[in-house]
């Protein structure tokens, strides 16, 4: 068997219905790939409820959470998955702070959203989520092989 490349550090991004529905998948897509990173999944997917529910375990105890996850699973979802090197503290950088009136400007949510509640975009805040989250929105098989081409391949 051959020897597999050390695994490269992939994120889970979201587009969230706000961002489908305001014709801003491109314009995402484009700032990740700009930067440089590689997308190694994407489907689009209107999530259940139960299926959101799971997404923000996390914030079961806020009292946005029945509102959040009825919102995420209201519509389609652009669900992704980018690699590179510190791919997910840079996309998190990329997108900008969870409120957009604090977000920056030249990030995601600092340039094209305006309220909490309606912030665009979800990117995994570290290493143990992403795992989590890429395994929750993808089966295995959707995504592409960390190996590089073979020139065999590419021929
Ligand atoms: P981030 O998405 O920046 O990681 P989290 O994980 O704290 O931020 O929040 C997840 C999502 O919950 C946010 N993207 C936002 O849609 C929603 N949210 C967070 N805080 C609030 C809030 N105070 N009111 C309404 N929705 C909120």
């Amino acid at each position: 068997q051959e020897a597999h490349a050390a695994e490269m550090e992939r994120t889970f991004i979201a587009i969230k219905p706000d961002g489908v529905q305001r014709g801003l998948i491109s314009e995402i897509i484009s700032r990740f790939e700009r930067k440089g990173f590689k997308l190694v999944a994407i489907k689009i997917v209107v999530p259940s409820k139960e299926f959101a529910q799971k997404h923000y375990h996390d914030l079961k105890d806020r009292p946005f959470f029945n509102g959040l996850c009825e919102f995420l699973s209201s519509a389609p979802v652009v669900a992704m998955v980018w690699e590179g090197e510190g791919v997910i503290k840079y996309g998190r950088k990329l997108i900008g702070a969870t409120d957009p009136q604090k977000s920056e400007p030249g990030t995601i949510r600092g340039d094209l959203a305006v309220v909490v509640g309606r912030n665009i975009i979800h990117g995994s805040d570290g290493p143990e989520t992403a795992k989590d989250e890429i395994n929750l929105w993808f089966k295995r098989e959707e995504l592409m092989a960390a190996k590089p081409l073979t020139s065999e391949a590419i021929a």
